[in-house]
């Protein structure tokens, strides 16, 4: 199984300590193709970064999202990497999981939360201590 993670980078990286924990807990899965979102060592800055270096991300990243399997996403934190992630991710109708604390005080973009059908696209509602379970259903339901 290989799982694609999506976090906020440069949208800020508040809750980096939760990716690496839904990172870890991923790795029990299957293989995680971007396991980098999670790491500490990566900040939201990287001005340093080349245009040519921006599109090998790029590329490299959708060819990533090509090969999985399934797709988790932490949307709480707004990153409009992580909203463009998901929308190629439905144009290749991937499976595809969504995790928003509500906790945060914000309000999820109607355009993630709208795009929950049930099936393919899903949007949960969690809070930090509930997130091992929360993975844990999901990842049985799909068996
Ligand atoms: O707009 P954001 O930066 O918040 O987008 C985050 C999302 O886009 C993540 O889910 C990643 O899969 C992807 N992404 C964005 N930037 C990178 C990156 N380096 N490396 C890998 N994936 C990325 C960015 C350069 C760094 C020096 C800041």
């Amino acid at each position: 199984m290989k799982v694609y993670f999506c976090g906020s980078i440069r949208g800020g990286r508040d809750d980096v300590h939760l990716y690496r924990k839904i990172v870890d807990k991923l790795q029990s899965y299957g293989t995680v193709l971007t396991e980098h979102v999670s790491s500490s060592e990566l900040s939201n800055r990287g001005e340093d970064a080349t245009v040519a270096g921006e599109k090998a991300i790029h590329d490299r990243d959708v060819d990533w999202l090509r090969q999985c399997d399934v797709v988790v996403a932490e949307v709480t934190q707004p990153s409009l990497g992580v909203g463009y992630e998901l929308g190629r991710a439905v144009d290749m109708k991937k499976k595809i999981f969504c995790l928003f604390r509500p906790s945060s005080g914000r309000s999820l973009s109607a355009m993630i939360r709208g795009a929950d059908d049930g099936n393919l696209f899903v949007v949960r509602d969690y809070s930090e201590d509930e997130l091992e379970n929360i993975l844990e259903e999901f990842f049985n339901n799909l068996k």
